[in-house]
């Protein structure tokens, strides 16, 4: 898409270590200009209250569109994205493996929570039996899942959903560098998905997304 013609403004409410990234990676992908307000995380891992002024949910990607002459569009869902097909992949990741590690984050903020010694012992063990019992389970099911995908795509496993790129491939790369991070996912476990991440991670625009975030903010980091 031709950039000297575009004729309306895209800002990106970006908050650290977030969702947020993978939209800045299609917009590179897409060769669209966007402009960026960028957020730290509160101390207590939550966004800012500022994006509530933005959008109520106060959650971030959140993308402002301004045209000439109309109401900004404001959108608070990365899924957004979705004017480009691949509905499954989209609500899958979403839906299925990213509430999956929504849990995890929670479970390791109770593990690593600054409580009295005497009480480090009771919440070890809770967020052990959750992650033994439900999470460890789970992530195994998923990411079997996921590397038998990459095993039957098209084009033997480049992409996930299709023989070309597609938002799928956007959308997964912020959980599967999570999964690495909080759920043991390695190459030694699911070597197709392993690679398959490097493979995106690597790709231009996110070298690009990701260089517009350290001249932003001084830094960048995927995952907190
Ligand atoms: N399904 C939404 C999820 C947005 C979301 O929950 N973002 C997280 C960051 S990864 C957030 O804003 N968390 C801060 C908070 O809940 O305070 C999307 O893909 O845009």
């Amino acid at each position: 898409m031709p950039t000297q013609e575009q004729d309306f403004k895209v800002t990106i409410h970006w908050l650290e270590s977030s969702r947020a990234q993978r939209v800045l990676v299609l917009l590179e992908e897409l060769n669209l200009k966007y402009d960026i307000q960028a957020y730290k995380r509160d101390k207590d891992g939550l966004a800012p209250s500022e994006l509530q002024n933005i959008h109520p949910l106060g959650k971030s990607p959140t993308v402002v569109i301004e045209t000439p002459n109309e109401q900004p569009l404001v959108l608070a869902e990365s899924a957004t994205e979705e004017w480009m097909r691949f509905r499954y992949f989209s609500h899958y990741i979403e839906g299925s493996l990213m509430s999956l590690l929504g849990i995890a984050a929670v479970i390791r903020n109770i593990q690593n929570a600054p409580v009295p010694f005497f009480i480090k012992p009771i919440t070890r063990m809770i967020s052990g039996k959750i992650s033994e019992s439900f999470l460890d389970p789970n992530f195994k099911r998923h990411f079997n899942f996921l590397e038998s995908q990459l095993a039957s795509s098209p084009n033997h496993g480049e992409y996930l959903a299709r023989e070309n790129l597609t938002v799928a491939d956007i959308m997964i790369v912020f959980p599967l560098q999570a999964a690495i991070e909080w759920a043991g996912l390695s190459k030694g476990t699911h070597p197709k998905l392993h690679d398959y991440l490097q493979r995106m991670a690597a790709r231009e625009s996110s070298r690009k997304a990701e260089k517009r975030i350290v001249e932003a903010t001084g830094s960048f980091k995927p995952v907190f």
